[in-house]
């Protein structure tokens, strides 16, 4: 896990860029910004830009970069949910700061199954929801998963970005690359043996933009579609997990047996962070499984609010189920 503090002059030089970049275009999520976003982010700090080469470039590396120390002078309370209306959200340069970040690995996205299309995701607890297994949970651990396992145009990058976390909430990480498996495993986990459920977060039928999309979303709902956990190069694996949706195949006991012994192995591996205001995390989807700790949500206003972009390094692939009025947003 590689980790950079930002020296003050760095800080001062890319609050200066912020400034200027929040007068021309307003939001950090406005279309215009994050479609320019690229070109802006070659005007960071060579030092910070070259912190994320490995993450980018390097099958060996473990897939987990952490950019701390970013001021973050917030004044709205924390809300009740990623619900309230988009006018409550203020525009804080940290969100520009990620997404210039997120924008040297990738293109931000968004779902039209996921709050509402937006490009950036509030991840705030919401009352009665405690136990869920998804970020608006707190009570239950959120067991280590790969975003959006089940769709394969997921993000291969995603930005978690903090604003607050008095409570101490420990981000959880483990990365593939620490792990090794068994040849006969490995052999097993990377065929098509094994059926991952779409999320609760992404049941809304009603946010479906098109035909193509639905035709594809209830494929996936098919549980004879089976994939492997495992894929890319034998020797520099990737990883698809979410053990709160995935199904343990029943009449293939062998490959039962390989889920478990790898399920125990990403619990063995497990890395713990305490992100702190200000904090940018930037993890590869392909090799790291995130969660998060359990913790008692107070909703007092002043509580943990983290958030979360998308990124995909091929955007093109999932054309067809975007509509071109919504580029950026995947139907599912
Ligand atoms: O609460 C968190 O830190 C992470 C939640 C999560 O898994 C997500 O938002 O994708
Ligand atoms: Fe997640």
């Amino acid at each position: 896990m590689d980790t950079i503090d930002l020296f003050r002059d760095e800080k001062d030089e890319i609050v200066k860029i912020i400034k200027d970049l929040d007068k021309k275009y307003g939001s950090a999520s406005s279309q215009n910004f994050v479609q320019n976003a690229p070109l802006h982010a070659m005007e960071l700090p060579r030092r910070v830009r070259a912190s994320l080469a490995p993450l980018k470039y390097d099958e060996e590396h473990a897939g987990i970069t952490i950019c701390r120390g970013f001021p973050v002078d917030l004044k709205t309370n924390t809300p009740d949910g990623w619900d309230y209306p988009q006018s409550y959200f203020p525009a804080i340069p940290l969100d520009y700061f990620a997404v210039l970040l997120g924008s040297i690995v990738g293109e931000a996205f968004g779902w039209s199954t996921q709050q509402n299309g937006k490009l950036i995701h509030d991840i705030i607890p919401m009352r009665g929801k405690e136990n869920q297994q998804l970020s608006t949970g707190s009570a239950s651990e959120l067991l280590l998963h790969t975003e959006d396992a089940f769709h394969e145009y997921r993000g291969e990058y995603i930005c978690f970005y903090c604003l607050r976390n008095p409570e101490r909430v420990q981000s959880i990480f483990a990365t593939i690359r620490d792990i090794q498996l068994p040849d006969h495993i490995l052999d097993t986990l990377f065929e098509n043996r094994f059926f991952i459920a779409p999320d609760d977060s992404h049941l809304d039928l009603a946010q479906r933009v098109d035909a193509a999309s639905e035709t594809y979303h209830r494929d996936l709902m098919e549980d004879e579609n089976r994939f492997s956990l495992l894929y890319g190069n034998i020797r520099f694996p990737y990883l698809r997990f979410d053990p709160a949706y995935t199904i343990a195949p029943s009449d293939d006991q062998e490959a039962a047996n390989c889920y478990v012994f790898l399920r125990q192995q990403v619990e063995r591996n497990v890395h713990k962070v305490e992100l702190r205001p200000g904090d940018v995390c930037l993890i590869d989807n392909r090799k790291v499984v995130h969660g998060r700790a359990a913790f008692k949500a107070n909703y007092n206003g002043k509580g943990r609010w983290m958030k979360r972009i998308n990124i995909s390094s091929n955007l093109r692939r999932s054309a067809f189920l975007r509509s071109s009025d919504m580029l950026r947003v995947i139907g599912t």
